[in-house]
């Protein structure tokens, strides 16, 4: 049994060269990575390496993870400038017991010796998002939290899971700022022996729940992943809302070992990317009621 599941439309394309690795026995790994490698360099997503919108500075810095359900190695950068597939990166960290995860200039520098591709990553039509919202808010620039990012989960038919998240932030953030995508548990987290989750939204939010930890911390009860999805975005947003009157976007995607699934949002419409070995990659739309 294999399967791979992803946040919002985006990632179809991605998901369909994953479908070939996976559907030749390929690595959880090489697939997901090749999935997001193909989000990044798409120069028309908004919110996913190149093309990406930048922070206030007018800089694209990009956060992304890669975890290994099997190990449960973990590899992250986060404020990364000026690099062609964060993802990558991401994955190489995983193999290093300490100094996972990097930030800013220590993760530029890494990447620097590694050998990996640098690439200015802003682009002439994020230039122009910029100034357009510097236009309208000059008196209060205030972050943009409709923003996608991407994040996977992926079973291979070895059984070895991953999960992957790549992302720029939200738009106009301040500079330094990280949210919940490179940070294990909130934006990712898989263990082979249950499930993954990964999660998209606000990530001030989402990692007050540890959000993608507690679904999977569910799936290990015996729960199905939908369930546990449910559980976990309505709680947290229940929660949020109880404390201080509101909570910000919440969804998520969620795969367990025998390839079930599941999905949850607080937002009106949520789009998600599926494949397994008798479903093409599919895209769904999540609505919320009423
Ligand atoms: C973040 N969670 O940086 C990301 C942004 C995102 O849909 O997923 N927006 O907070």
């Amino acid at each position: 049994m294999w399967g791979i599941i992803a946040t919002w439309r985006m990632a179809k394309e991605g998901i369909e060269k994953a479908e070939k690795i996976l559907d030749s026995q390929g690595d959880a790994g090489d697939a997901i990575e090749m999935a997001i490698k193909e989000v990044e360099d798409f120069p028309y997503y908004k919110s996913v390496g190149y093309g990406g919108l930048p922070n206030e500075a007018m800089e694209v810095e990009l956060d992304a993870a890669y975890m290994n359900g099997d190990t449960l190695s973990v590899g992250a950068v986060a404020s990364l400038q000026d690099f062609a597939n964060p993802i990558s990166i991401a994955r190489r960290l995983s193999h290093e017991t300490v100094n996972c995860m990097l930030v800013g200039q220590g993760a530029e520098s890494f990447a620097c010796q590694e050998g990996f591709e640098r690439k200015n990553m802003l682009t002439d039509r994020a230039k122009i998002h910029y100034k357009n919202r510097i236009k309208e808010e000059q008196s209060k620039l205030q972050p943009y939290a409709g923003h996608d990012t991407v994040g996977m989960v992926c079973l291979d038919d070895s059984g070895k899971m991953t999960a992957a998240t790549s992302t720029s932030g939200l738009f106009m953030k301040k500079k330094g700022r990280v949210g919940d995508s490179p940070i294990i548990g909130s934006g990712f987290y898989v263990d082979s022996q249950i499930g993954g989750a990964s999660a998209t939204g606000l990530g001030e939010d989402l990692m007050k729940g540890c959000i993608s930890y507690e679904i999977v911390r569910l799936m290990a009860q015996g729960m199905h992943p939908q369930k546990a999805c449910e559980k976990a975005v309505f709680e947290l947003e229940q929660k949020l809302i109880k404390r201080r009157g509101h909570a910000g976007d919440l969804s998520v995607v969620a795969m367990n070992k025998d390839g079930e699934f599941g999905v949850a949002s607080n937002i009106e419409a949520f789009s998600f990317v599926v494949c397994l070995p008798h479903l093409k990659p599919t895209v769904y739309l999540v609505q919320r009621e009423g």
